[in-house]
């Protein structure tokens, strides 16, 4: 397999079997636009660090995996435009070409498992999309978390999905999706849908002994923890309800497929709210990385 370049500081924890928290970096160039990308993504980062464990950003640079990137990278990847959004089925491909591209949940979970990180953080992951019936939009994301063995800490996911039928893929897929701390599944910028998530731990513990005893069992796959937002910061779904509907229009109007669906609606919604779905989702990613972090220090410790 192809060595990855560890920035200096992830190789460090990795050398002192410390806990190490992975971030993808989809949520940097097509998931929040500049210069509020940079100002998150360093956030999350030394958020993570005062929880005690090692942030590790994932992007790919010139055709090379990097797992942890340096302040001067990190900048470089929040400022660039048109990187490539990079899922399970362009990895290989834009390492071999000599590409640079962010990677989407998918794509960090791989990273994440190839370098021997066990927890990913992240904002939400991408899901059965509105209409699926006739557009057959599913997130690769799915699929990931069901063959790939890493906890993925997410705020549930966006409205701009299909909630109930992502979390019935999920369940055919054999995806553990265990809601911290309450009985509903979050939506993202709401900490409660109206849906019951199939799974509660309360205890971060708990879920890094879940992640274990799949390793124990042989269990393919990872587990998708749903953290809701803290209730300060969140927004009513009713106020969203319109302008993900409109957003949803738009794209359908203009006829946005494929990997730019998702990118295609968030920035709409950031427009059309003014910039209120952005401070709610930085709240959330944060809240998210708190948690991962805690995670990856009791799988260390029962490891
Ligand atoms: N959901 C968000 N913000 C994001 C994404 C999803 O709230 O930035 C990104 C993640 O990287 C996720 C990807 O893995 O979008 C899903 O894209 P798609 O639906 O094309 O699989
Ligand atoms: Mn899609």
């Amino acid at each position: 397999m192809i060595a990855p370049a560890f920035s200096p500081e992830v190789a460090a924890a990795r050398a002192a079997g410390a806990p190490l928290v992975a971030l993808e970096s989809t949520i940097i160039t097509h998931g929040m636009p500049w210069p509020q990308n940079l100002e998150v993504a360093q956030q999350v980062e030394e958020d993570i660090r005062k929880e005690g464990a090692t942030p590790a950003t994932i992007a790919v640079i010139d055709g090379i995996l990097h797992i942890g990137l340096t302040a001067e990278a990190l900048e470089t990847l929040a400022r660039a435009k048109g990187v490539a959004k990079l899922s399970r089925a362009d990895l290989a491909v834009c390492m071999a070409t000599g590409g640079t591209g962010s990677t989407t949940v998918a794509a960090t979970m791989i990273a994440a498992h190839h370098a021997g990180i066990a927890v990913f953080a992240t904002g939400g992951i991408g899901g059965v999309h509105q209409g699926a019936e006739q557009s057959f939009d599913i997130s690769a994301d799915l699929q990931e978390l069901a063959q790939t063995p890493v906890t993925v800490v997410a705020a549930g996911a966006k409205a701009i999905l299909d909630l109930s039928k992502t979390l019935e893929v999920l369940e055919t897929l054999g995806v553990p999706v265990i809601s911290f701390g309450q009985d509903h599944f979050p939506a993202f910028w709401s900490a409660k849908s109206p849906l019951k998530a199939p799974l509660r731990l309360d205890d971060p513990t708990l879920i890094a002994q879940a992640h274990d005893m799949r390793r124990a069992l042989g269990l393919p796959g990872g587990q998708l923890v749903a953290n809701p937002i803290p209730a300060s910061d969140e927004i009513p779904a009713a106020d969203l309800a319109p302008i993900i509907a409109r957003a949803q229009a738009d794209a359908d109007r203009h006829r946005i497929t494929g990997k730019a669906v998702t990118p295609y609606l968030l920035q709409r919604i950031f427009e059309e709210t003014a910039g209120r779905s952005l401070t709610a989702n930085i709240a959330l990613v944060r809240n998210n990385a708190r948690l991962g972090a805690r995670i990856a220090q009791a799988l260390c410790t029962i490891g």
